[in-house]
């Protein structure tokens, strides 16, 4: 039979639930998920191979107000990531919508796309009633023109085999990009760096999750069986290093045991996870240091 190829592009607002989505597709944590807004900072890629189809959804970072060199580096990944897709999902938080900024979105969105055809995802229906949300859809009706409409609550999984369907449906004939069992496109490295920065954004509230970046500085398999990994969390402030370690270095203890048994399960190996924190002023208003971090186009 012969293969078919294409690349989703997965738009919308900060916290409406795209990687949530991507890896209810996908079936595999692909991408870091939390109730807080700029929770993906680069493009991911989920890979779902269902026989002779592959297709690979790109999940981009939320779009929001550029504000730091971070900022801007996010947005680039968001402009970059829509050439050459097949179709384009853009999600919103039927929760909590924001249309006329949506509108804005999709009016740069759209010449981008090159006519292909873009999905309105409504998404977390399990929080919304259906009248609200018949108004909703004739609110974005008039704001862009959508091939087609779709209701879900990518939590649950609800309404996700009939998007599904429809994407398969516009997959055209070509190779496959990746293997029959690959899921992602970050490396083992990356893995470790989301999961660490995943388990701090549920463990932290207010400044802390958004000033830090982490960087994997040391991997390797040990004789023992065992997987050394040593990574360095950079925080803008040195309060936020206190609140991190916590009294007595209990903080980066719970951090750690909490990222290493992510990681064990992840990898599928035991991990030994070392972290040090470090304090780097504004970094995120650095292009220099934003760069060093590892925010750069790949
Ligand atoms: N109730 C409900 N919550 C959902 C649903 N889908 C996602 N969420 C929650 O919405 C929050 C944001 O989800 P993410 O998947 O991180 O959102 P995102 O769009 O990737 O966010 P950014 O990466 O910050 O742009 C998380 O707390 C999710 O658990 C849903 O169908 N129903
Ligand atoms: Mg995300």
């Amino acid at each position: 039979m012969t293969q078919r190829f294409g690349a989703i592009g997965v738009f919308g607002r900060a916290n409406a639930g795209k990687s949530t989505l991507v890896n209810a597709l996908v079936g595999e944590p692909v991408s870091i998920v939390s109730n807080r807004p700029q929770t993906t900072r680069r493009r991911v890629l989920g890979i779902l191979t269902v026989g002779e189809a592959q297709m690979v959804f790109c999940d981009t970072p939320g779009l929001h107000a550029i504000r730091n060199e971070l900022d801007s580096f996010m947005a680039t990944e968001i402009e970059s990531t829509t050439a050459g897709l097949q179709g384009a999902l853009y999600l919103v938080d039927t929760a909590a919508p924001v249309p006329d900024e949506d509108a804005v979105h999709l009016g740069q969105l759209g010449p981008r796309l090159q006519g292909g055809p873009v999905f309105l995802v409504l998404n977390k229906i399990d929080r919304v009633d259906t009248a609200a949300l018949d108004e909703l859809e004739s609110r974005y009706a008039a704001l862009f023109t959508f091939q087609k409409v779709f209701r879900i609550a990518a939590k649950e999984g609800k309404g996700l085999p009939a998007l599904q369907e429809c994407l398969l449906a516009i997959l055209p004939e070509g190779p496959h990009a990746y293997g029959a069992d690959d899921y992602t496109s970050l490396s083992e490295r990356e893995i470790v760096e989301e999961v660490i920065r995943e388990v701090l954004l549920h463990r932290y509230s207010h400044e802390v999750p958004h000033s830090v970046a982490v960087v994997v500085e040391d991997f390797k398999e040990r004789e023992n069986g065992k997987t050394f990994i040593s990574a360095h969390l950079f925080l803008e402030k040195e309060n936020h290093k206190k609140i991190v370690i916590g009294k007595d270095g209990k903080g980066i203890k719970t951090l750690g045991s909490m990222a290493r048994e992510k990681l064990n399960q992840l990898l599928g190996r035991d991990i030994f996870l070392q972290l040090w924190v470090k304090v780097r002023p504004n970094w995120r208003k650095s292009g220099v240091w934003v760069r060093r971090l590892g925010y750069q186009r790949r």
